[in-house]
């Protein structure tokens, strides 16, 4: 009854449906009878994280920590769903690193800041625009779209339904 255990690691915008994804591929990921856990950055930044801000060595060490906590769940026989903005490739490099290569796989949700601003669920591209949120990705710091993804998801152009397919074939591919 056992199964590879790796992790997917998604990468994207705030917006860009990182973990409206991850989640929706969990659920069909646990009624396969598959073992899984789901980390994402409003959550860890609610504990595990909450003394660190949005500065590039917060992030950095904000990525580092989940790097380690994803370490750990592979370690356990568990597939490991992080959603994290990592905008730069230096932390995704750095990522992959610690959990190795041949336990981790980028999976970029490549959705254009406008159409993440356009949704703003959460508003926060307002305020980022207001200047009220400084240093936010995508408006006033950088994100740097990964080179050689594992996978791309292009939510603007799927819907969730199919965009989540995607990443359940690839799943079951590397089982
Ligand atoms: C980016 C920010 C910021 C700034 C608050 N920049 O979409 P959300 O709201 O719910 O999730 C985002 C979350 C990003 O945390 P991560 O841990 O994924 O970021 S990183 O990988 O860069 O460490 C967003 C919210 O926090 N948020 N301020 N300035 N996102």
């Amino acid at each position: 009854n056992q199964h590879s255990a790796f992790v997917l690691w998604f990468t994207g915008l705030s917006g860009s449906g990182k973990s409206t994804i991850a989640n929706a591929v969990e659920q069909v990921l646990f009624s396969k009878n598959l073992q899984t856990y789901s980390l994402d950055g409003d959550a860890l930044r609610t504990g595990l994280n909450a003394d660190l801000d949005f500065s590039t060595a917060a992030r950095d060490e904000n990525l580092r920590r989940v790097a380690e906590v994803s370490k750990l769940f592979t370690d356990a026989g568990i597939i490991t769903l992080a959603a994290f903005i990592s905008p730069l490739k230096s932390q995704r490099a750095t990522i992959k690193q610690i959990i190795g290569a041949d336990n981790f796989y980028e999976i970029f949700v490549d959705t254009p800041v406008a159409v993440c601003e356009a949704r703003d669920v959460k508003g926060l591209y307002a305020k980022a625009r207001a200047g009220i949120i400084k240093d936010f990705t995508g408006v006033s710091a950088p994100y740097e779209a990964p080179d050689s993804p594992d996978l791309v998801v292009k939510t603007a152009e799927l819907s969730l339904e199919d965009s989540v397919e995607k990443v359940v074939n690839f799943v079951m591919q590397k089982l």
